[in-house]
């Protein structure tokens, strides 16, 4: 459309059809066709419609914070097809950006995928920081440590993974063998689950795998700095032939959770719960707090020191690490 101007009066008469376009979605004579995200780039995104087949749409400015996984409404028009208007969010998952704003990732979701695997190295309180953000947002979880081809060099992973599924957590191995793919795949059923975590811990490979056919680029480490690398850069929406939808995400750095009420945080660890109505004061920040239930946890082990301590980071915000 190029810098094309318009007069008080064409923008008058657009607004007015898009007003008598919402009152007609909303009484179901449209002829707006309802659809999903697939991928959003900054003017255009990827619509799914119902039958399956997908459409490039432009996005209007006052839509422009739609995410995969959205739900829209669509239609064909002179200049192309636009998206017209947005559906309400069942979940959405939400992270800081770079300027600490919290942004949505992807919307409705039924399954948080935290992946993780021995190589790059892992960082529980990176996980920790997305089962918080679940919990806040109401979305199941499944822990996944991938690349279990590498464990014999990393028996230390394992160890996590089975302290998660310890206190309560889904976790599942994945790896390159036709069974552990078919056991994941089996997990999953037929959810709409995104994928995260660090950069390189293998999403995008594992899509491959439950999704052959697709071959979404992958990055090797070994190429080091992100030059050449094949990282994901937006996130994608997979249909999946057996039912269901994963979405690939790219890989984090960090996951900041600032200003976070520790009243908030807290249940977001699950073996806490038992404890967090126990605590003398009821706004219990579970820090320093006389008669705290979960401090006496804590001593008691029934609440895993490291796990506190990333409890307590999370809170503070003291995060310096750089994944
Ligand atoms: N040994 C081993 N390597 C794997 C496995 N899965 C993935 N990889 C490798 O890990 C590297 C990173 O894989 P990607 O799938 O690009 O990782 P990603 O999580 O999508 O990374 P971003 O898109 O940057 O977030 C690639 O070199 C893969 O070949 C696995 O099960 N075992
Ligand atoms: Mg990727
Ligand atoms: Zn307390």
């Amino acid at each position: 459309m190029g810098n094309r101007r318009l007069t008080d009066q064409q923008r008058r008469r657009i607004e007015e059809n898009a007003a008598k376009r919402r009152e007609s979605a909303s009484a179901g004579f449209s002829d707006d066709l309802e659809g999903m995200i697939v991928a959003r780039y900054s003017k255009t995104a990827i619509v799914r419609a119902n039958d399956g087949e997908t459409h490039t749409c432009h996005l209007r400015p006052n839509l422009s914070h739609l995410v995969a996984g959205d739900r829209v409404l669509w239609s064909n028009e002179e200049t192309g097809a636009y998206i017209t208007s947005q559906l309400e969010r069942r979940t959405e998952l939400k992270r800081p950006d770079a300027r600490g704003q919290l942004k949505a990732v992807a919307a409705n979701v039924d399954l948080i995928a935290i992946v993780f695997a021995p190589e790059p190295e892992p960082h529980a309180n990176l996980i920790d920081r997305y089962l918080v953000a679940a919990h806040m947002a109401s979305i199941d979880t499944l822990i996944i440590l991938n690349k279990s081809d590498l464990l014999g060099k990393h028996p230390e992973c394992r160890s996590l993974l089975e302290s998660y599924r310890s206190i309560g957590y889904e976790v599942i191995t994945s790896g390159p063998t036709p069974d552990e793919t078919k056991a994941l795949s089996d997990r999953l059923g037929i959810r709409t689950s995104v994928f995260v975590g660090q950069s390189g811990v293998g999403k995008s490979s594992m899509i491959n795998r439950l999704l052959p056919g697709e071959e979404l680029r992958v990055g090797a480490l070994s190429e080091g700095v992100l030059k050449g690398r094949h990282t994901t850069t937006t996130a994608e929406v997979f249909e999946r032939p057996s039912g269901g939808f994963i979405i690939d995400s790219p890989g984090i750095r960090e996951f900041g959770l600032q200003h976070v009420d520790p009243t908030l945080v807290a249940p977001g660890f699950i073996e806490f719960r038992p404890f967090l109505d126990q605590c003398r004061f009821r706004d219990c920040s579970h820090l320093v707090e006389k008669d705290c239930a979960v401090l006496a946890a804590v001593e008691s082990n029934e609440i895993s020191s490291e796990r506190y301590q990333s409890f307590v980071n999370i809170v503070r915000d003291v995060d310096t690490q750089s994944y």
